[in-house]
């Protein structure tokens, strides 16, 4: 009765298949009941269905896998060199098209694809291999460098990468005196340059003439971008037994890229191997940054791959030969003097071994101090040095250091420098010093690093030893502040000024708020949850004006106005990229367009605090007729100067207010040099000082200066960003003051741009160490015991703020204070946001 049951459910299914039912057994189920309703034959043929099915699929897969993907081919370009030994070099062998050439390219070309096809895991799948260029090798040898190129399944792959690393040549007996390839190293090719590595059509091959330099640049220079989307090379060749010293002299393109861009690269060898790149270079590089180069053996390789965005000039490069000396290091008996890496300031030449062994007369002890030190390479892992390396007392020094003291333990220092085959740096510079043991630092205080520095520097809560030696047992003046756990003496203005100075915090914990609060502008406490809430809860709005977020809201002196009039609560919204303001105001192009530095790169090889070339391009010398350096300004448009008031008041003898007195220089660095090409010389058409200027108390020190022609801006020459009236620039920001002016109090003027960080100053706290002299218009800041600070001269000059959306702000203007660079009396400038509205009337900007 079951069977018949169990028919009667099915009685819906086909005839034929209800026939099939008989001879099929059916799996165990979890549902016995439903189980037991089926007849045992109707079991069978769902069984074999599944079976059949899952077969299929199976089968299925598999040639899928086998010809989607087993079968699936990759190219794999490996590059590399490898030596012919007892073969003397000839001077075909150079190029490509001759006779000779061919021989021994097709020579070599065999014994590779024989090594190739004598490697199970290697021959199935070569494709092509070809030598495409010689060099001289060691004793009586030739260097061939060959591109080869095998078709591998995809997950062979890695086993192809192993089995090319480990290639091992015929042994070749060592009295055999016939020409034979002795060594062989080869990579997998940079994926950028294995795209199209036949591509010929950007190549160059130039070889050094004796006694003059040899020239090249990249493709459109100057007068044109370089093309989008190209890969050129330049195969640079000197004499046997010379090396070549490469050195650019202009280089500029697109801004350095995680991944891709564009980008130059140098190579060691004629192959372009990973592991001898000298250097990759991108971005910009200021004219006075050293961009020079040398070669281990007598060739060089010179690539550039460019992506599809950006238009750039490129570059221009010189490039000679110079007999190769790899001699370096020596043996030292003066009692003091310097030493550098191999020649300094150019990148040093890679493979070098240098030591120095310095000794001074037998009662003395010797003090290397390492001035510059940029022995980078950036493929040796963080702070092991097992690259570029300098060696002193057993202990290795690589990457970039600040200034650092290494004393010896007897009269004897040896120092010793390395570098291998890949990145080169520019290298170090290293007084020594014979110092007598008992007194190392005579009328100077010793430090524990071994650096001597002036007595006065000690407690007064500036790290000057770099290990803090020079603050520890200290008695904190009133002036000064103790710290929590380290107990060093600070600054009583560093209190409360949003830096944490002390390490520990202890010098901001008494100015916060408790705990999730916030505190407001006016120095009330609100909980955190009721910022930026659209609720004026501090009283002053400073609650709705620091947002993260955007939102329209009442407008109050810390909002951003659009051009609507409408106020909106995110903080410095201006040119940041995105689109706050509902009609877009905020990132206006024309106010937009500034505070740009041209290159990216920053020199590195300055002396003191000089400003490098084009670093702040919007810094303009103002020189009165008997021309000389009078005051700094700022370029804030082609027309428009901003520098301050007091620099044009009448005095007895001169007419400081006639602009005819006046001649502006823009795109200078070096007042020697006003006729410079980078330089643009101006007449002053008008001055508008601020008539709410106070000759007493500097109040209101401004004035707009407006050119008697348009100025077009270069490399040299730009505008600075002029801040909204909301515009935030918090205690602790640091800052830059940058002028002509004298270098020391009462001394005179600088040659070359000087440059110097400072810090804004809590304006509570700077009040009181200047007699509550400051008005709302003013700004305090400064860099107190370094003696760093603006004096005469740097008056009218910018304070200028490097800021998140990376443009740079006028901050300040160089105004006033009691005497230069003296120890608690920072400098005064002008607040430029607070003269935003009077700046907008008189320039329109
Ligand atoms: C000046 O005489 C001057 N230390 C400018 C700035 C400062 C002092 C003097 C600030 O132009």
């Amino acid at each position: 009765m079951k069977d018949s049951d169990s028919a009667m459910k099915y009685n819906n299914r086909p005839q034929s298949m209800n026939g099939f039912d008989e001879e099929v057994e059916f799996l165990p189920a979890t549902n016995s009941k439903k189980v037991e309703k089926r007849g045992p034959k109707k079991k069978f043929v769902l069984l074999g269905v599944v079976i059949g099915a899952a077969l299929l699929s199976l089968t299925v897969g598999l040639l899928v896998w086998h010809f989607a993907y087993r079968n699936a081919r990759v190219q794999r370009v490996y590059t590399g060199f490898l030596r012919i030994a007892n073969t003397e070099f000839r001077d075909a062998y150079e190029n490509s098209t001759t006779a000779e050439f061919n021989e021994l390219s097709e020579r070599v070309t065999n014994t590779l694809k024989n090594v190739y096809l004598a490697d199970k895991d290697i021959a199935p799948y070569i494709q092509q291999c070809s030598v495409h260029a010689f060099s001289e090798g060691i004793d009586n040898s030739v260097m061939g460098y060959y591109w080869s190129e095998f078709s591998v399944p995809a997950y062979r792959e890695v086993a192809m990468d192993k089995a090319i690393s480990e290639l091992k040549l015929p042994s070749v007996n060592p009295r055999q005196r016939s020409s034979a390839v002795v060594s062989l190293v080869a990579y997998p090719a940079d994926p950028q340059i294995a795209r199209n590595f036949r591509d010929k059509s950007c190549a160059f091959f130039l070889h050094s003439q004796t006694g003059s330099v040899t020239k090249f640049s990249s493709p459109g220079f100057p007068d044109s971008a370089y093309p989008p989307n190209v890969r050129c090379q330049w195969t640079l060749r000197a004499d046997a037994g010379h090396m070549i010293h490469l050195n650019f002299k202009t280089f500029r393109m697109e801004k350095c890229k995680v991944n891709g861009g564009d980008y130059v690269t140098l190579y060691d060898s004629l192959s372009p191997l990973e592991p001898r790149i000298l250097n990759r270079l991108c971005g910009s590089y200021p004219p006075s940054y050293n961009l020079t180069f040398f070669s281990s053996e007598n060739v060089m390789l010179v690539t550039l791959v460019t992506d599809y965005v950006g238009k750039f000039p490129g570059f221009h490069a010189e490039f000679k030969q110079l007999p190769k000396i790899t001699l370096c290091g020596g043996n030292i008996k003066d009692s003091n003097g310097n030493i550098t890496s191999p020649y300094f300031p150019a990148h040093y030449p890679p493979n070098r071994d240098c030591i120095w062994q310095i000794e001074v007369p037998n009662n003395k002890h010797v003090k290397l101090r390492f001035n510059l030190f940029y022995v980078a390479d950036p493929g040796a892992p963080a702070n092991q040095c097992t690259k570029d390396y300098v060696e002193v007392k057993a202990k290795k020094y690589c990457g970039e250091q600040k200034s650092f003291v290494v004393s010896s333990d007897s009269n004897k220092i040896s120092v010793r420098f390395v570098s291998d085959q890949s990145y080169t740096d520019t290298g170090f510079t290293a007084e020594y010093l014979s110092f007598e043991p008992q007194n190392p630092c005579p009328n100077q205080f010793s430090c524990m690093t071994g650096r001597c520095i002036s007595l006065d520097k000690k407690c007064d809560g500036w790290n000057d030893c770099d290990d803090f030696s020079d603050e520890l047992a200290c008695t904190c003046t009133d002036q000064q502040f103790r710290c929590a756990s380290s107990n060093h003496c600070k600054p009583k203005y560093f209190v409360c000024d949003g830096v944490n100075d002390c390490g520990d915090n202890s010098d901001e914990l008494q100015c916060k708020c408790p705990e999730n609060m916030f505190k407001c502008g006016n120095g009330k406490c609100i909980p955190n949850a009721k910022k930026c809430d659209q609720t004026d809860d501090c009283g002053d709005g400073y609650d709705e004006a620091k947002c993260d977020k955007v939102a329209v809201t009442a407008c109050t002196q810390y909002t951003y106005k659009c051009k609507n009039n409408q106020c909106i609560s995110k903080k410095n919204p201006e040119c940041d990229g995105e689109q706050d303001c509902s009609d877009g105001s905020d990132e206006d192009t024309s106010k937009c367009s500034c505070g740009k530095r041209p290159y990216t790169k920053k020199s590195r090889i300055v002396g003191g605090i000089n400003a490098d070339i084009g670093e702040f391009p919007w810094q303009v010398s103002l020189h009165t007729k008997n021309d000389k350096h009078t005051c700094g300004a700022s370029l804030v448009s082609s027309k428009f100067l901003i520098s301050a008031a007091h620099c044009f008041q009448d005095d007895r003898s001169i007419r400081y207010s006639d602009p005819a007195l006046w001649t502006a220089y823009l795109g200078l660095h070096d007042q020697a040099q006003i006729k410079g090409s980078n330089v643009m010389e101006r007449k002053i058409k008008n001055i508008r000082a601020h008539t709410g200027f106070n000759d007493n108390t500097y109040d209101n020190d401004i004035a707009v200066l407006e050119l008697e022609s348009p100025v077009s801006f270069t490399d040299f020459i730009q505008p600075i960003c002029i801040p909204d009236t909301s515009y935030d620039f918090p205690v602790g920001k640091s800052l830059w003051v940058t002028g002509w002016g004298a270098l020391t109090e009462g001394g005179t003027g600088a040659q070359i741009l000087q440059k110097a960080e400072i810090r804004v100053i809590n304006q509570t706290e700077c009040n009181k160490l200047l007699d509550d002299q400051l008005s709302l218009r003013m700004l305090c800041a400064g860099f107190i015991s370094g003696g760093i600070d603006a004096c005469q001269g740097d008056s009218g000059g910018p304070l200028s703020s490097v800021e998140s959306n990376s443009k740079i702000y006028l901050a300040g203007i160089v105004s006033w204070g009691e005497g230069c660079a003296r120890r608690n009396k920072p400098g005064v400038y002008t607040r430029v946001t607070a003269m935003r509205d009077w700046i907008k009337e008189k320039t329109g900007l």
